[in-house]
């Protein structure tokens, strides 16, 4: 069944151009074009999301509100058109009046308001929820800009802000008929009551008004259109007009400030803590909003609140929203008047909490100070939750000062807003097998030991409609002709592919398909950094943001190694690699961007270096975003997951790239251990110290770096390049504080400590023996074709049928529509 008529297509994409810039199709360029299309678009998707609510309205399912700082979405043209099952008949209705589909969705700005790993993982949820047949409601906030845009200018990065908005957005919609009040400041005063009651009232404070942009979700073939809710904030005298009176001007304007302020700019940290209080004050105002948007839907069906946990769910993307804790019970409490027994039953019914990360400066912690002072009444009850549950400690573990110490609230002037979500949360999850055992056994020992029935695993997922459908064609229907369709919207299918990974012409043509797709991206890489790369190359790829842990200075380290042993030894056996970077680093990171100037200096010099005969080539991929990864994925070979094993939580990109039949080269961290169990030794490369072991270091304090130097001759080499000017001519101290951080104890700081020279030599060897696998076309072919057909548990439809299961219990909708 056709989603478009083709004719009907071309003449509504014609009427939009003419409704929205009064032009025809030879006077509009390729953004109103991309406009046009993405407006007939959404008509098409409008009649499944207003089914979608009647459906809701019906059948009033349980619904999981998905809150999260970050949703790092990506394009919506393409994506909308794969889930609508019309992308190939848009495609031939647009070619027919001389357009190129994929010109027209490049006209698209990436919306980038998320980060890196769990911004991403919560757009990918998002669509498994619509694809499933959940009702959700993804909750964030609509940065003016998202993510910036990165340059690389004389190699180093460049931040210029991401202004996604500038033409319109066409899949959003403002809905002010929805808009709510958040509070900050002020003060709370009690007032009793003739009857000897006593309420609390906020007074003195500033307000702003919350306005709710929704954007459409839509999921694969089903009808089912779910909303992803990003809030905009606005000064309510402005919003009332009525506010200009002269009394109020100062304040009129302050709440303008703050309005716009609020929602300014995404913080583009990754992984670190910047402390800045205007954060608080965005985490406050979208789940205020929210939790309100949340009891007013709820509100419409039932009139005892008691009823909230059958009904809603919050899950809390990392602890950024733990702020709904106690807003959700500020609510119950001051508005709907329940007593704080009863209003805590039902707060930690609904409300659950993921973790991400253990990485301790990415763990939040508010001062007291600032806390009290943006949020007074919140805080009060921060502090009540806090007295409590300092009590049940002390029934638990009587007379154990070391334990409320270590597991209060509300600590040496800080709140600490894992231990609160903890507290409140009726589930805690990681986000990886070993993530989670790592929590269970060290960072929340103290936690698990008082709740073991809380905690649980939720290994993370991808979507294969964007990694597999979207961003790899040729592959997608590659698996299908072998599998069927089925693999869209059940990931397992693939794993009938594992009896043509013997057979010489399917390991042909799936070699064939990666050839096209390298191609594609050395187009993309000649055209962007104008460095020409060799398709018959290994691509070998890192892409992912600039950390310390992910350790993009080992991989760029050990390419110093290799243009060192090539220039020693020209006719050394070595297949010609490519190695691919792409990276952005937060802004006031000082060894992240001076990784990124290394990688690009070491790029210049080696690129340019006629004695290597082009055998390596290093290439920094400008802009690193959702939009261009799926190029680079569908185009690897080699996938580097290469992290200190016990950092990095789960990684989702290992998965995006195993989906694309890229062989691992990682070490047994997050989810690659899971990666390894399912594809088998055989198909993917393992190395370095374990998470046990690197813990054991940590404890022990018994690492030495400075041994490995003096010891290993190769190693000894490269780190001495770095201040050499064998890179930086220019300036050779320009790399010193790289090379001090590897060898030397500085400000805190322990020398290496994510273990870099200790992984160095089984780096290179695993490195060494993909050299040698390559060049068995054979053997690497059957791999990868492995590596496609075990992918299957690392859909995030599995990932959301065991939050279905495990912790929301939300019931599946399904949407008719008569057409
Ligand atoms: C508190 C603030 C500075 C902050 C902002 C963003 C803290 C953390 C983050 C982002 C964390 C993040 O992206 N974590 C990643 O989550 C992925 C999805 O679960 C994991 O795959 C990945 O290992 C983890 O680093």
């Amino acid at each position: 069944s056709n989603v478009f008529n083709k004719k009907e297509f071309v003449s509504n994409v014609k009427d939009n151009l003419k409704n929205l810039y009064r032009k025809t199709l030879d006077e509009a360029n390729q953004q109103e074009i991309f406009q046009a299309v993405s407006t007939t678009v959404k008509d098409e998707i409008m009649d499944r999301w207003l089914a979608t609510q009647q459906t809701f309205e019906k059948d009033d399912p349980k619904t999981v509100y998905y809150m999260s700082m970050e949703f790092l979405m990506g394009r919506a043209l393409g994506n909308n058109l794969i889930n609508l099952c019309a992308y190939k008949e848009v495609k031939e209705a647009l070619e027919e009046l001389g357009l190129d589909l994929s010109v027209i969705e490049d006209q698209e700005p990436d919306p980038a308001l998320g980060n890196g790993g769990l911004g991403r993982l919560a757009a990918c949820f998002m669509d498994s929820l619509a694809t499933l047949g959940y009702a959700a409601y993804g909750c964030g906030i609509r940065y003016r800009y998202g993510m910036f845009k990165q340059k690389i200018s004389d190699g180093f990065q460049v931040e210029v802000p991401d202004n996604w908005l500038k033409d319109g957005y066409p899949f959003e919609l403002r809905r002010p008929e929805y808009c709510y009040e958040v509070r900050f400041g002020g003060n709370v005063r009690p007032e009793y009551g003739e009857d000897g009651s006593m309420k609390f009232v906020h007074e003195n404070y500033q307000s702003v008004l919350a306005i709710p942009y929704d954007m459409p979700i839509v999921g694969y073939d089903n009808n089912v259109v779910d909303t992803l809710i990003t809030w905009d904030a606005q000064a309510k005298e402005v919003f009332e007009l009525d506010s200009f009176d002269k009394g109020n001007y100062e304040q009129a304007v302050a709440q303008e400030n703050l309005a716009r302020n609020l929602v300014e700019v995404l913080y583009p940290n990754d992984n670190h803590v910047a402390g800045k209080e205007l954060r608080l004050k965005q985490q406050y105002f979208f789940v205020s909003a929210s939790i309100q948007r949340a009891l007013a839907r709820f509100k419409k069906h039932h009139d005892d609140i008691h009823d909230l946990p059958e009904k809603v769910v919050f899950q809390m993307n990392d602890t950024h929203p733990t702020v709904a804790v106690a807003e959700l019970m500020r609510i119950l409490v001051d508005e709907e008047g329940l007593g704080w027994d009863d209003a805590w039953n039902i707060t930690t019914h609904c409300v659950a909490y993921t973790n991400h990360t253990i990485m301790s400066e990415a763990l939040e912690k508010w001062p007291i100070e600032i806390f009290q002072r943006l949020l007074p009444r919140v805080y009060q009850i921060v502090d009540e939750i806090n007295r409590r549950f300092l009590i049940e400690i002390e029934n638990r573990y009587p007379g154990n000062e070391y334990k409320k110490q270590k597991m209060a609230i509300l600590w040496d002037g800080q709140v600490k807003m894992a231990h609160l979500a903890i507290a409140a949360g009726f589930s805690v999850n990681g986000v990886a097998k070993l993530h989670t055992e790592i929590l269970m056994n060290q960072e929340l020992k103290d936690f698990y030991d008082m709740y073991p029935q809380k905690f649980n695993n939720k290994t993370n997922g991808i979507t294969q409609r964007r990694f597999l459908a979207h961003a790899n064609p040729l592959l997608a229907d590659w698996v299908t002709k072998h599998v069927g369709k089925g693999w869209i919207t059940d990931l397992s299918q693939v794993a009938k592919l594992a009896p043509y990974a013997e057979d010489p012409k399917e390991q042909q043509e799936f070699m064939e398909i990666k050839r096209k797709n390298k191609i594609r991206l050395a187009k993309y890489i000649k055209e962007h950094n104008g460095i020409e790369v060799n398709p018959d190359s290994i691509f070998d790829v890192q892409v992912k943001r600039l950390h310390e842990y992910k350790r993009q200075l080992l991989n760029i380290l050990h390419v110093m190694y290799l243009y060192n042993q090539l220039k020693s030894n020209p006719n050394m056996d070595f297949y010609p690699r490519t190695f691919i970077f792409g990276a952005k680093a937060a802004a006031g990171y000082r060894n992240a961007k001076l990784t990124i100037k290394l990688i690009n200096n070491v790029a210049e010099v080696i690129n340019h270096d006629p004695d290597i005969q082009g055998k390596i080539k290093v290439v920094f991929i400008e802009d690193y975003r959702v939009s261009n990864a799926e190029w680079i994925f569908a185009a690897a070979d080699v996938s580097e997951q290469i992290s200190t094993a016990s950092k990095e939580a789960s990684g989702t990109g290992n998965m995006k790239f195993m989906l694309n039949g890229a062989l691992t080269l990682g070490t047994m961290d997050g989810a690659n251990v899971e990666m390894y169990d399912e594809v088998g030794a055989d198909n993917i490369f393992i190395f370095g110290m374990s998470a046990e072991e690197v813990i054991a270091h940590e404890q022990h304090k018994d690492y030495n770096p400075m041994e490995i130097y003096n010891n290993d001759p190769d190693i000894h080499k490269v780190l001495n390049q770095l201040i050499d000017g064998t890179f930086s001519a220019n300036d050779k101290e320009l790399f010193r504080d790289l090379y001090n951080s590897l060898l030397s104890n500085q400000g805190g700081k322990i020398a290496d400590r994510y273990f870099i020279l200790a992984d160095f030599r089984s780096y290179a060897n695993e490195q060494q023996k993909i050299n040698s696998y390559y060049r068995n076309r054979k053997a690497w072919a059957k791999s990868a074709i492995l590596n496609v057909a075990h992918v299957g548990k690392f859909s995030s439809d599995r990932t959301i049928q065991e939050y279905v299961d495990d912790i929301w219990h939300l019931d599946k909708i399904t949407v008719k529509m008569d057409r």
